[in-house]
């Protein structure tokens, strides 16, 4: 059997892991860990005197070269598509793979030693050595680009080990700012082959050493350092026949009714980093995405509608499968907020964190609000699946006060779920607050970063048994150190039609 002997966060191993994935071809791994310089050890240098990963072996074949490691390893399968037999289909391929290893590789390599190698080692990314290689870069870039306009794949209709190799080089675009949106085509083909299988199965490998603000890598820590924690949560009392309400106006209604959150009680809140890839909007009722943005002026509301919306109506299709996604409204939290009340009247964007055990939508309001949202279309819509989701996301820093908590809807039946009204100077709303049960099970993601998303379902029109309220909450962390920074985050309020 095919033995291999590499790191699956380096380039080329990357590149022979996912090219064997490809190929559908059997083999032995042992792992060579790169950063302890396992490639350089006497042991190893014996099957790869260059002292690079990665190195395979076969018998008494030893083989260095990812790319001829793959090349074999497609013979060894024989006649596979990825590298086809036909001698000008081969030749083209072989061509393709040459150029990756010759030149595009080491213009790549510019880009991750600056923005994702140096950053580990606690080192400042070098403007001056980007832009002396850019011009490199977006040359090879549209060839590559221009080869794409033309051809599905990079030899074409089939996707080869030559799409697998040239894609190596690119396989962390985002983290190495790679400029791809000069290079439509390009983007849309490593779009294409982030979707493979093969490239999927060995992304957490890349991320987990590379990235450790990506979500593998903080799965990782999850495991091995949980940070479970208690905190009060407030819930509310459930007194039978009286509403239970909240005036947002000065009124004399107000007087002697019943307001929520006056049943605080201490749960125990789990560290979900572990299994943070596992949490489902449709059972737990809420999930977490990696979600960079560039887009950093939260303080003007026009901008953040075109600047950011469309990257959330982006994440909602993808995510979802949503054919159509409405951003209607969206919230900061920042410290500049931070003594606003709850109940303030002057409705804005502008607010503080909420720690009260809700779910923003009811059976009743969702509906209601398509119809007040969307007039005419409502009817249309909401004959097929709605579905309400909250995008909340850190902004400017690391979250380390007033984290949000989830409750687990398996935790959760509908009856722990009861009307919360709300009113308003000019309308009425109503949302859902809860009652305690020692049987919740609450959720947090320590230390969220800008980098990820929380993905909240706040009202699903299909009632087949899947999620369709989760209660949620701030809280405060006891482990919140004294003097941090208070929470700024961006809360999205979006309606996905299906
Ligand atoms: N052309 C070789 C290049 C292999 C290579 O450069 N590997 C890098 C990791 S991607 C390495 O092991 N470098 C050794 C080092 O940095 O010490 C191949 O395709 O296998």
């Amino acid at each position: 059997m095919l033995e291999v002997f590499l790191d699956p966060c380096t380039v080329n191993s990357r590149k022979v892991l996912a090219g064997l994935a490809l190929l559908g071809t059997k083999y032995e791994y042992h792992f060579i860990d790169y950063f302890a310089g396992g490639q350089k050890s006497d042991e190893f240098k014996k099957l790869n005197p260059s002292a690079t990963v990665p190195a395979a072996r076969d018998g008494d074949l030893v083989l260095t070269e990812s790319n001829a490691i793959l090349q074999y390893a497609a013979d060894l399968e024989g006649g596979h598509a990825a590298y086809p037999k036909d001698l000008k289909k081969r030749a083209n391929v072989n061509r393709w793979l040459l150029w990756e290893a010759s030149v595009w590789f080491p213009s790549c390599y510019t880009y991750l030693v600056e923005y994702v190698v140096k950053p580990l080692l606690n080192a400042s990314p070098d403007k001056s050595v980007i832009d002396a290689a850019a011009p490199r870069w977006n040359e090879l870039a549209g060839i590559l680009d221009d080869r794409l306009s033309k051809n599905k794949w990079l030899t074409g209709d089939e996707v080869s080990i030559a799409d697998i190799a040239v894609a190596a080089c690119m396989h962390l675009h985002a983290a190495t700012k790679l400029p791809l949106d000069h290079h439509p085509y390009l983007k849309q083909w490593i779009a294409k082959v982030e979707q493979l299988p093969c490239w999927r199965e060995t992304q957490d490998g890349v991320d987990e050493k590379l990235l450790p603000d990506s979500i593998a890598a903080r799965c990782l820590n999850g495991k091995a350092d949980p940070v479970n924690v208690r905190a009060s949560f407030n819930y509310t009392k459930d007194v039978g026949e009286k509403l239970t309400e909240l005036y947002f106006y000065k009124s004399e209604a107000a007087k002697d009714i019943h307001e929520p959150g006056d049943a605080p009680h201490e749960m125990l809140v789990r560290d979900g980093w572990h299994r943070a890839r596992s949490f489902s909007v449709d059972t737990e009722g809420f999930s977490l995405h990696h979600f960079p943005s560039t887009y950093e002026n939260w303080d003007d509301d026009a901008t953040v509608a075109k600047g950011f919306y469309p990257e959330v109506v982006e994440l909602i299709k993808k995510t979802q499968g949503a054919k159509r996604v409405l951003v209607f409204d969206h919230t900061i939290r920042s410290k500049n907020n931070a003594d606003k009340k709850l109940t303030q009247e002057t409705s804005t964007s502008q607010r503080t964190p909420v720690t009260l055990v809700h779910c923003d939508y009811t059976a009743e309001s969702g509906p209601l609000r398509v119809q007040q949202l969307l007039g005419d279309e409502a009817k249309d819509l909401l004959s097929r699946r709605v579905a309400f989701f909250n995008v909340w996301k850190p902004i400017r820093r690391t979250i380390e006060e007033h984290p949000l908590a989830m409750c687990d809807v398996t935790s959760s039946p509908p009856k722990d779920f009861f009307k919360l009204h709300l009113r308003y100077r000019e309308r009425n709303g109503e949302n859902y607050v809860m009652r305690h049960s020692n049987a919740h099970q609450w959720w947090y993601f320590p230390k969220m970063t800008p980098a990820q998303a929380i993905l909240l379902k706040t009202f699903d029109s299909e009632t087949d048994g899947r999620a369709r309220f989760v209660g949620h909450s701030a809280f405060l962390d006891p482990n919140t150190p004294e003097g941090a920074p208070l929470r700024e985050s961006v809360e999205i309020r979006t309606i996905a039609f299906f």
